[in-house]
């Protein structure tokens, strides 16, 4: 076993939630205090582990870096699977867990925003919204692939498809910041030129 897991953590933020889930495991941890009003979250250390400056962000024993608290969660559910909280792969249940995570962060979380954005009459700051800004959502992306062809490495997963296909339509609708970057560039043109991408448009 390696060295334990650590939480980069803040009692007023989503890590509790990872917190919550690091003890539904029974996982051995350590939390390690950002700061928000100090900056904690934008020194140049903490940034290297996640790009976007927020946490919850989680070192694993072996170093492995993760964030997003639906990732953080399911893995963690992964990771301790005597605690029976994640269905094993392939299975039903397990495709439905995916699917409620995925909309926990792409439908409750934005919806929300967007309702207490609308009841607060004022914009809420970057540092509040899940998604951050574009900006950094981009240097993000970038960071990665600048390491790599993909984003978890060599070989190309289900993760390079999705973002691949959002990154090929947002450069497609003109967003800022992609088509004049050469590393999201060329990520977008690898995955376009995959022949699956091709047939995905089949009129017949
Ligand atoms: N998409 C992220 C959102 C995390 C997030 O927005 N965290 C906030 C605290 S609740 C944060 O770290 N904000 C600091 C900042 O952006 O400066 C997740 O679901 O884990």
């Amino acid at each position: 076993m390696g060295k334990r897991i650590k939480l980069y953590f803040n009692p007023r933020s989503r890590a509790v939630t990872a917190r919550w889930m690091l003890e539904e495991v029974g996982a051995e941890y350590e939390l390690e205090t950002i700061d928000f009003e100090k900056g904690d979250q934008r020194s140049e250390a903490f940034l290297k582990l996640n790009p976007m400056g927020k946490i919850p962000t989680l070192v694993l024993g072996d170093g492995t870096v993760l964030a997003e608290t639906p990732a953080i969660v399911m893995h963690l559910a992964d990771l301790y699977l005597e605690a029976e909280l994640a269905a094993p792969l392939g299975t039903p249940e397990r495709a439905s867990t995916y699917r409620w995570l995925f909309f926990g962060a792409g439908c409750f979380e934005p919806a929300l925003t967007i309702e207490l954005i609308a009841k607060l009459k004022e914009p809420l700051p970057s540092s509040s919204v899940g998604w951050g800004d574009w900006q950094s959502v981009l240097k993000t992306l970038e960071s990665t692939l600048a390491e790599s062809n993909y984003l978890t490495g060599e070989k190309p997963t289900a993760a390079d498809i999705y973002i691949g296909a959002q990154l090929i339509w947002a450069r497609m609708f003109g967003a800022p910041g992609i088509a004049d970057n050469p590393v999201l560039s060329r990520f977008a043109d690898r995955m376009a030129a995959r022949p699956a991408h091709h047939r995905a448009f089949a009129t017949d």
